[in-house]
């Protein structure tokens, strides 16, 4: 199958320690995939979908213990504990090894191992990294094929001795008991063992492209980021592009394929998608940073997906799309909470129950029947609003880069860093709710450095000091900023409406980066005054603009305690800089916070 001596050798290894019943290496051709749908469907791994609405689409139902990705059973295994460092847990190569051979040693008896040889970016391009995943499910399968360029291309590019990042994957039991995912960056080597969720098992997507690249990428001397691409082109045809990295759920697929409000298409202001959870950044021959979207497809969250909130990821999703732990409607459809319509009369939950819209348990409490992480998986193709640029080998150049989070309080609706470095300290100190794309207590505020926490596959304190050194390198660097929108009254609503009225921060924030448009300094950074962001049709209720860009030193004192805590687990390994900015900061709210002598 190949004339790569050290990928046979390697795919007998495992073959060995797995003992499939067959070894199939996927070539990626139509006739292959048919034959892959088929079998996934006579076992019943898949259901296909009403063909009339939904050509090429199938319905997947995850093990119900096996809805979201497990970052406690998530480790980056180096030879130092010091190189995994505080935020990851960590192994022993050898240990790690040790524990992934107890749960995959004769898993795959009885099943196939397929072979997929897979490009994180586009084939050939000297930016994109290949690897090759083994696993014993078609879902997986089926899905690569979506998120990731496959099969026979891939393996040519590869070569005899092309580098490629070994990926195992093997469903093993699905019991979470016996789940772990591995990664061995000294080895360039990911193992995934008893779950077939999607952030778990679709290894070349958190696990390579994030977790190992952002190792090579330090290497290497270029980013590997958990940020959306957008272009946004104004009436004159310009297209300038920006970068955003908000943790798992937080709308960076919807604010990728955002509409501008009605206002802004009359004037011919359009957004292009180029990636909605990834991107690749480099230093390009002209001193700016060039990114790359590794990934050829959406791993959308599906509730609160409709034709108003998101309606390219709706189009995206028509056809040849795979939809996972949603509702499965009794005429061979799919919905989800916040999807379009009232739901079906009937059909069957998450879980293969049958369900109803307004269905309560026992003690009255709305049942869904979607699970709040329910996914689909769609072409990137597909998608109305995809840039031309979005399969250029070499990128798109940055104009600005934008970190956020969820945040009732404090953040406010956007703003400016001072320079790099102060931009990576806004960065390495975003922080956010937690939301069903991770197990765990939703809600409760966590520190998302860059939102990389769970991504980053090295110490997290020299990740600072990488990007801190990549804007020594980069002469022309884009300008960062920050955003929330997610800002509440003391009611729990919330003040700005969010989705396509976004653009009019965007838009703020290009007119920033071309510097045409105007700010107040503030101790936090750059604001937009209440006048200075396009609010035209727009109806906020009186005093939502001032509160939405209100700074208040006493909470963004109370919140430097809790950075405090976050850099302390660094110890030594943080670099100064960042203990430089903090202090900075502090000064510059106390001086805020006093009354003014004028
Ligand atoms: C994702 C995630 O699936 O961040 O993109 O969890
Ligand atoms: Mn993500």
């Amino acid at each position: 199958m190949t004339t790569h001596a050290k990928l046979a050798v390697w795919v007998s290894q495992m073959e060995r320690l797995c003992r499939p019943d067959r070894v199939v290496w996927l070539d990626g051709s139509e006739a292959e995939k048919t034959r892959l749908e088929a079998e996934a469907v006579a076992s019943g791994e898949l259901i296909r979908l009403d063909p009339a609405r939904h050509p090429g689409s199938f319905y997947h139902r995850s093990a119900p213990n096996d809805v979201s990705r497990t970052e406690h059973l998530t480790y980056v295994c180096t030879r130092n504990q010091d190189d995994a460092g505080p935020a990851n847990n960590w192994l022993s190569p050898a240990e790690g090894y040790r524990r992934g051979e107890e749960i995959a040693r004769g898993s795959m008896s009885g099943r196939t191992m397929y072979v997929i040889p897979f490009s994180m970016g586009v084939v050939g391009s000297p930016f994109s990294k290949i690897g090759v995943q083994l696993t014993d499910s078609i879902y997986v399968a089926l899905s690569m094929r979506i998120m990731t360029r496959m099969g026979r291309p891939v393996l040519e590019q590869l070569g005899a001795d092309g580098e490629f990042t070994r990926c195992l994957h093997g469903k093993a039991d699905l019991d979470i008991n016996r789940r772990l995912i591995l990664h061995f960056p000294e080895d360039n080597t990911i193992w995934s063992v008893g779950s077939g969720y999607g952030g778990n098992a679709l290894l070349g997507k958190k696990c390579l492209s994030l977790r190992i690249a952002s190792w090579l990428a330090r290497r290497e001397g270029w980013l590997a980021e958990h940020m959306l691409i957008l272009g946004v082109e104004d009436p004159q045809g310009r297209v300038e592009y920006v970068t955003a990295a908000f943790p798992s759920a937080c709308g960076k697929t919807n604010l990728a394929m955002l509409i501008p409000p009605e206002g802004f298409r009359a004037k011919g202001y359009k957004v292009w998608t180029v990636g909605d959870d990834i991107a690749w950044l480099r230093l390009g021959t002209d001193g700016r940073l060039w990114a790359v979207n590794p990934e050829a497809g959406f791993f959308g969250v599906a509730p609160g997906t409709n034709s108003r909130s998101n309606l390219n990821a709706m189009a995206a999703m028509r056809r040849d799309a795979i939809f996972t732990n949603v509702v499965l409607t009794e005429d061979g459809s799919v919905w989800w909470e916040g999807g379009d319509g009232p739901g079906p009369r009937a059909g069957l939950d998450w879980q293969g129950r049958p369900w109803h819209p307004g269905q309560k348990d026992a003690q009255g409490r709305p049942v869904p029947g979607a699970h709040p992480n329910s996914r689909f998986t769609a072409p990137a193709r597909n998608c109305p609003c995809i840039s031309a640029h979005w399969e250029d080998p070499q990128g798109v150049p940055i104009s600005a880069i934008i970190f956020g989070g969820r945040r009732e309080r404090l953040a406010p609706l956007v703003y400016e860093a001072f320079d790099w470095n102060h931009g990576v300290y806004v960065g390495a100190t975003a922080a956010s709710e937690r939301t069903a794309a991770q197990v765990g207590t939703l809600g409760e505020v966590r520190r998302d450095p860059m939102a990389m926490l769970p991504f980053c596959g090295y110490n997290m304190a020299d990740y600072f000091a990488h990007w801190l050194e990549m804007g020594r390198r980069v002469p022309r660097p884009p300008k960062i900023f920050h955003v929330n929108w997610f800002g509440k009254d003391e009611d729990g609503r919330f003040l700005w409406p969010g989705f396509g009225d976004n653009f009019r921060v965007l838009e703020w924030i290009l007119a920033r980066c071309r510097g045409e448009a105007r700010a107040r300094e503030t101790a936090i950074g750059y604001l937009p005054g209440a006048g200075d962001l396009d609010l035209e049709g727009l109806r906020l209720p009186a005093g939502a603009m001032e509160r939405l860009l209100a700074v208040r030193p006493e909470e963004w004192r109370a919140e430097g305690e809790g950075v405090k805590a976050f850099f302390g687990r660094f110890g030594a390994r943080l670099p100064q800089e960042l203990w430089r900015q903090h202090e900075a900061l502090q000064q510059r709210l106390d001086a805020a916070a006093r009354p003014s002598r004028r």
